[in-house]
Order: structure tokens, then sequence, then C-alpha cells
């Protein structure tokens, strides 16, 4: 009966962890809130279970529960279920992608028909053997020319790991390799090891005039002796932030921090937990981040310059034990206000605009990845407020990594533990 049980629960496992990267706690067996069964009705919003938090209320009718909105019929091909802990896509020419997997660290190659060879040589020199953690991976905007790409990394030092930050080398797919491997930029502060696994951030989005974002997660940690919730709140450290960077990986010249004593001059917002979706909106050029909440309340904010998204002083969401957050509070002036959000959690880990004409259909969708949801999210955006929402790939049960549209107009995705999918019109 032990065993049963025991294997019950390893079955449940992977849906079943929290808005974070890693369990704090084993689920518990009979929390069916793990394992919603919506009923997908047109024009009616599909979330029908209470909010974890009882006293939540939107601010603005468009900021949760968007109606149900069937757009387009798919179908979804595995293109490989072969890779390990894959993090990131990044697309290059015939078909090809690079694609990161996050531990041990490699960078590969992967073909058009899923097929892929031995990993790109070159990065292993940013730690030492088997300790080299990888989450972005992304294309120069000169890339056709320059060939450099930039990738987020962890280094798994002993008792001091690091937190994320950002290489660039120049590609040589002939060779399998990556030349000229520099790091740009190094997140601070460095963070004991034992919270390598927690609330990295790491995704890279590139602005028009070549600049970097970077997000960078608030890594609270699993352990409460660790636990500074304020970290984000305060501009002396890169926790808990949205970056802006130079190609070189310097501070970019127009950062609202630069001339205040104190604060870090790579800051562009903050007061955000967890943000592993950043993206640029290609019809409006607004920035687009999604974060992990706690118990409740993940977002999807725009990120505008200088401004303080309020975590921890403002939450939908309240504590994993229960509790509320600070004084749990939801709003506050001063503070910017998620132009959606999701309670219960979803757990984003990746957010893509649909450009293309292979689904018309989608032209003024963004997708968001979920760790924890019912696979990906297609949104439907008008005004920056979100009109529509329909979760797809719901019959796969398993935690979705990245999602990206590819040069083709199809839509790539990552799950978290093996396969590369690609979905195409049916
Ligand atoms: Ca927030």
């Amino acid at each position: 009966m032990r065993k049963l049980l025991l294997a019950a629960t390893l079955a449940i496992l992977p849906l079943s962890l929290g808005a974070q990267e890693l369990p704090r706690a084993a689920p518990t067996l009979g929390d069916t809130r793990e394992f919603p069964d919506p009923k997908m009705v047109e024009g009616q919003p599909f979330e029908m279970r209470p909010p974890e938090k009882a006293d939540d209320a939107p601010l603005f009718k468009e900021q949760t529960r968007a109606p149900y909105h069937h757009a387009a019929d798919f179908q979804v091909t595995t293109l490989t279920d072969k890779l390990h802990l894959p993090w990131a896509i990044a697309f290059l020419s015939g078909g090809k992608m690079l694609v990161t997997e996050k531990f041990p660290g490699h960078l590969r190659i992967v073909n058009a028909d899923g097929s892929f060879g031995e990993p790109l040589t070159g990065i292993d020199m940013l730690a030492p053997a088997k300790k080299l953690g990888l989450l972005d991976v992304a294309l120069a905007p000169d890339f056709a020319k320059s060939r450099r790409i930039y990738f987020t990394f962890f280094a798994l030092m002993a008792d001091r790991n690091g937190n994320t930050n950002l290489a660039s080398g120049i590609l040589d797919e002939a060779a399998g390799a990556v030349h000229g491997v520099t790091v740009l930029f190094r997140g601070k502060p460095y963070e004991s090891v034992k919270n390598f696994s927690s609330k990295q951030g790491g995704r890279i989005a590139f602005a028009k005039d070549g600049s970097i974002f970077l997000s960078m997660g608030d890594r609270d940690g699993n352990i409460k002796a660790d636990y500074d919730l304020a970290l984000a709140q305060k501009l002396d450290n890169h926790m808990g932030k949205v970056l802006h960077l130079t190609p070189e990986g310097l501070p970019a010249s127009d950062n609202p921090f630069l001339k205040m004593p104190g604060a870090l001059p790579e800051i562009w917002t903050y007061g955000m937990r967890n943000p592993q979706g950043l993206a640029f909106d290609p019809r409006t050029g607004h920035l687009w981040e999604t974060e992990h909440g706690p118990r409740g309340g993940d977002e999807l904010n725009r990120i505008d310059r200088g401004k303080n998204y309020g975590w921890p002083i403002i939450t939908h969401g309240k504590d994993y034990g229960g509790g509320p957050i600070g004084e749990g509070i939801v709003a506050k002036p001063g503070l910017e206000q998620p132009q959606y959000y999701w309670d219960p959690v979803i757990a984003p880990s990746s957010l893509a605009f649909y450009r293309g004409t292979l689904f018309p259909k989608w032209k003024n969708s963004l997708f968001v990845g979920a760790l924890r949801g019912l696979g990906i999210y297609r949104l439907e955006m008008k005004a920056d407020k979100i009109v529509a929402e329909e979760p797809m790939l719901t019959d796969m049960k398993t935690r979705l990594r990245d999602v990206r549209v590819g040069p083709d107009g199809a839509v790539y995705v990552l799950t978290e533990q093996k396969a590369l999918l690609k979905i195409t019109p049916r």
C-alpha cells in the first residue's frame, strides 16, 4: 500500500509543482486544484475555481479571467523527445534552431526534422565540468552578418553560484562551436548554491536599437533564513528586476537610476518576482513580461521605464502557507498593476507574440508557456488589454518551458523535460 501511494505521488509530481521552479513541499494527493477540468465555452471565462486569495478582486474588467475564445484549429507535431531539460529556442536559417539544455548546460543545433548532434563546444569554459546551467539564448540583431549569439547562464560554484549572467560569442555552425565566449554581465549579489534552482529569471529581449533587456528573478530561495522579500524593492541589487544593457553588457544610457546614489545603473524596472517571459509586442513596440507569483497572482506586465511593479508590497496572491504576503494588499498608489493575472496560478515560463502569416487569426495573439497550467495560453490583446484567452495543448498534461514563434509562422514549444513541439494549422 505504501509503495502504491509513493508511486501515485511520483506520478502526480510533474503536474503539481507550484508557481516556482522547485516545490517547497510535496503536493497533497487530495488536492484537486492541481487538476482542473475546465469547461471551455465560447465567450465565457474557463477558470471557474475560486481565487487562492479569497478577498481578491480585479482592479479593472480585463485584468483576469478573460472569456474563452478558440480562433484557429491546429495540429501538434513532436519534432524530438530526446532533449534533456531544454530551456530556450532561437531560430537559425533553414529551419534549424539553437536550443539550450539547462543542465548540464548544453547548447545544441537542432535541425528542422528534430535531429541533432553533439553539443556546441566553446561555452564549457564558463564553469567547471557539470557546473554550468544554461537558460536563454538569443541571436544578435545583426546575427546574419556578425554570427553573434547571446545567452544567460549560471555557474554552479561551491557556496557562491552567482546570479543570472549574460555571455556572448560567435556561432560557427560548421565547426559546431561558439568562439570567443565572453561574460558581459554578472548579476549581483552572489547567492548560496542552495538557491541555485530558484527564481533566476534569465530571459533576454532585444530592443529595436540593439540594446538588451534582461529579466532577473528575486531569488528568494527555498530556505527561510535566506528569504529577503525586500530585495526586489531595493535598488542596490539586480534581483527582482528588468535590466537594460548595451550589446557590450554595460548600463544603457537612458536607464532611469543612473544618477541615483546607491542604485545599480543597469536597472530599468523593479519590484518583480520571477520574470521568465520577456518580449516586445511587434505592433506597439511595448515590452511585456510574465512572472511567477506566489500562491496565486501570476502576472503579465507591460514594462515601462523606471516603474515599480510592486512585489512583495502588493500581489494578487498569498504565501505558500496560506497567510498574507506582507499586508496582504493588492494595490497601492505608485505601484504598477499587472495588465493581466492568473489566480490560481499557471506558472508562466515564457512569452511570445505571434508574428507571421501561417495563422492569420492569431495576429493579435501572444503565447504564455506554463509550468503548472493546462498547457500554453493564447491571449488576445487589444490596446494593451487582454480580451480573450485560450488554453492550448491541454491534453498533454505536462510542464511547458518555452514557447516561440518561428520565422515560418509556426509556434514552437519546449516541454520542461525533453520534447520540442511544432504547432501548425490543421
Ligand atoms: Ca506585480
